[in-house]
């Protein structure tokens, strides 16, 4: 209003001194007018989401809190205002952006080219979906996918303790069936259902993420309800906004592999619908995808809290599994050609020190923030590019390349010694390290050890023993706490060695990375310490956070007296228990041979593009079962 008032108002064709208007009534008339301003703008905040308008006038940055963070916003932060996970990242990028208005990363202008090229991707899958050959795909695995025996260990301490994780399993899926079917997740301490805003809408998540481990563990009846629900109820026409990253690893990772353990065309149908949903997403001027996409409009945008509309390369990067896998089901090459495109870029540009940085941009191509991590924000870019390598029968030379090279350059700046001599993998700012390790990061225990057989031939044992000491650095992190459960992250300076130093970071919500290097580790050593940590985790998990109603992430992994989070994550059913339980099972349920996992542990078959006729259907004569 004071801006206005010194500035001359007319009507068209009317000068102001024409109006006859006093100065006062100016005034007054000009009050009235931003008032007026002031009042649709206000509106603007009461109109639903997916309002065009609103998406146009509203940035994300300016959102009262960041509740729609995804995983890798969850990362390193125990909980926003809203009780959600929050990233330490988000807050500050989230101050940052509401200082810098151009930090708004929405591309409006990509839409309408957005929706027509998403349209004629689509059209494609239409025709050739039933091209894809489930005979072929079984002939050509080495072993049935659940081993001869379902994986039965011989030994019989293994045989029990597998048992108990399969009871953990039944009873997290009971509670989450009995309290909150449907949902997201399982609120277990008030007994409610969780829906959440990274999904875009989507609902089921848990039993999306779920439906692989209830096959594998043989929990028939669970897995058929789940079944029944996805074809019944899982409904893809939401019109929210949703991380890709997380749907793709938690629905199209997971629907991914309940087709191909069972065939059941209902999957493959649902999930290549679904991939379609997420193309427009990369529609940008470089191909690299936002973060962030409406399942209904294809509108898409970044992190409000990612510096300054950067895609994050653990986001972008954990896409090559199931993209690819997503063309082999429809015939469809868009979805690989996506994927190949971010490796163009990431080629293109120069790396410092040879480490990919977190944040880039997909406007220009170029990294936003000098800040390197193998955990949260990067984490499984590094996992996807050795899986890749692998998940193509080993003829993705690519991958392969950027792997060992990415290693190279890890094991030069980041990997450290502490003075207890411990082995850790530190963060990287802009040359300066952090020496800290999240939990996250203990993945790389598993990557490393299932990349050692491929790197050069003086490395293998170096890189077995490298993934040894880091399995054993998060064991530490484990056993130094009075509960046995890790924290969120721990740290090596200031007199602390694989212990969290900040409140904050004390807390475990039931996530997998340890046990995941634990499991890959028994594979690939068969040393009996492994399954001995596993057992020690299923201890501390039943000790500290089993309730009545399920399983809870608690807040302080240091206290006894422990604090529930109320929460039942996905990942805890398709993860966590799904580790547990290969680690007590023999190697031949879900062959390494076969398979590769995708970061949220739904297995993918390796893709042979040969196979021997030896191999003719012969374990799976009976049906899809074994
Ligand atoms: C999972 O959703 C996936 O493993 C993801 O890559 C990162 N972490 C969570 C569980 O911690």
């Amino acid at each position: 209003a004071a801006a206005a008032a010194v500035l001359p108002i007319t009507l068209p064709g009317v000068s102001a001194s024409g109006m006859g208007l006093r100065l006062s009534q100016k005034f007054v008339f000009l009050l009235f007018i931003s008032g007026l301003v002031t009042l649709c703008f206000g509106a603007l905040f009461f109109l639903p989401d997916s309002v065009r308008l609103k998406r146009i006038f509203l940035s994300k940055s300016e959102s009262p809190a960041v509740t729609a963070v995804s995983e890798h916003g969850a990362r390193e932060q125990p909980r926003n205002a809203a009780g959600e996970p929050e990233h330490p990242r988000a807050r500050e990028e989230r101050s940052r952006a509401r200082a810098e208005p151009g930090g708004r990363a929405r591309d409006h202008h990509d839409h309408h080219d957005a929706a027509a090229r998403a349209d004629r991707d689509a059209g494609f899958s239409g025709q050739s979906r039933d091209a894809f050959d489930y005979g072929k795909l079984k002939k050509c695995l080495f072993k049935p996918p659940l081993g001869s025996d379902g994986g039965q260990p011989s030994d019989p301490q293994a045989r029990e303790r597998r048992d108990k994780v399969k009871e953990m399993m039944k009873f997290a899926w009971e509670n989450y069936r009995r309290y909150a079917w449907g949902k997201n997740e399982l609120r277990p301490l008030t007994r409610n259902g969780h829906i959440g805003n990274m999904f875009g809408g989507l609902r089921g998540a848990s039993i999306v993420d779920s439906l692989d481990t209830l096959y594998i563990m043989g929990l028939t009846q669970e897995f058929e309800e789940a079944k029944e629900w996805v074809e019944n109820n899982l409904d893809l026409n939401s019109n929210g906004e949703a991380s890709l990253f997380e749907v793709n690893i938690r629905y199209v990772g997971g629907l991914l592999s309940a087709y191909y353990l069972t065939g059941a065309e209902v999957f493959k149908k649902k999930v290549v619908e679904l991939g379609e949903k997420l193309l427009p997403a990369f529609n940008t001027p470089t191909g690299i995808p936002r973060g962030v996409i409406n399942l209904g409009s294809g509108t898409s945008w970044s992190w409000g809290w990612a510096s300054a509309g950067s895609s994050i390369l653990a986001e972008f990067g954990t896409l090559h599994l199931e993209f690819v896998h997503l063309t082999e089901l429809s015939g469809n090459p868009v979805f690989t050609e996506k994927v190949m495109n971010i490796r163009k870029v990431l080629n293109k540009i120069e790396k410092p020190h040879g480490l990919y940085p977190n944040f880039l941009s997909p406007v220009s191509g170029n990294w936003v923030q000098h800040h390197v991590s193998i955990g949260g924000l990067g984490d499984s870019f590094y996992e996807y590019l050795i899986k890749s390598y692998l998940m193509s029968d080993k003829t993705d030379e690519e991958a392969k390349k950027m792997y060992y090279s990415a290693m190279d350059a890890i094991e030069a700046n980041l990997v450290q010694k502490s003075p207890g001599g411990l082995t850790y993998i530190a963060e990287w700012r802009g040359g300066i390290l952090d020496h800290k390790m999240g939990h996250l990061a203990c993945f790389s225990g598993g990557m490393v050890g299932i990349g050692a057989d491929d790197g050069e031939l003086t490395k293998r044992q170096h890189y077995l023993d490298l993934a040894a000491e880091i399995t054993h650095t998060c064991h530490e992190s484990y056993s130094r706490s009075a509960t046995k459960l890790g924290p969120e992250a721990f740290r090596f300076d200031a007199g602390a060695e694989a212990t969290a130093t900040r409140l904050s970071d004390r807390y475990y919500i039931l996530r997998p990375e340890v046990i995941e290097s634990y499991m890959y580790m028994w594979r690939l050593t068969h040393d009996p310490k492994y399954r001995q940590w596993g057992w020690e985790a299923v201890e501390a998990l039943e000790h500290h956070c089993r309730v009545e109603a399920g399983f809870s992430g608690i807040r302080d992994v240091y206290a006894t007296t422990v604090s529930h989070d109320n929460m039942q994550q996905s990942f805890f059913l398709s993860e966590t228990l799904k580790y547990l339980y290969l680690l007590f099972s023999d190697d031949d349920l879900l062959s390494l041979e076969d398979w590769v996992f995708n970061t949220e542990a739904h297995p993918l078959p390796i893709i042979r593009r040969n196979c021997p006729p030896e191999r003719e259907d012969s374990f799976f004569r009976d049906g899809n079962r074994t």
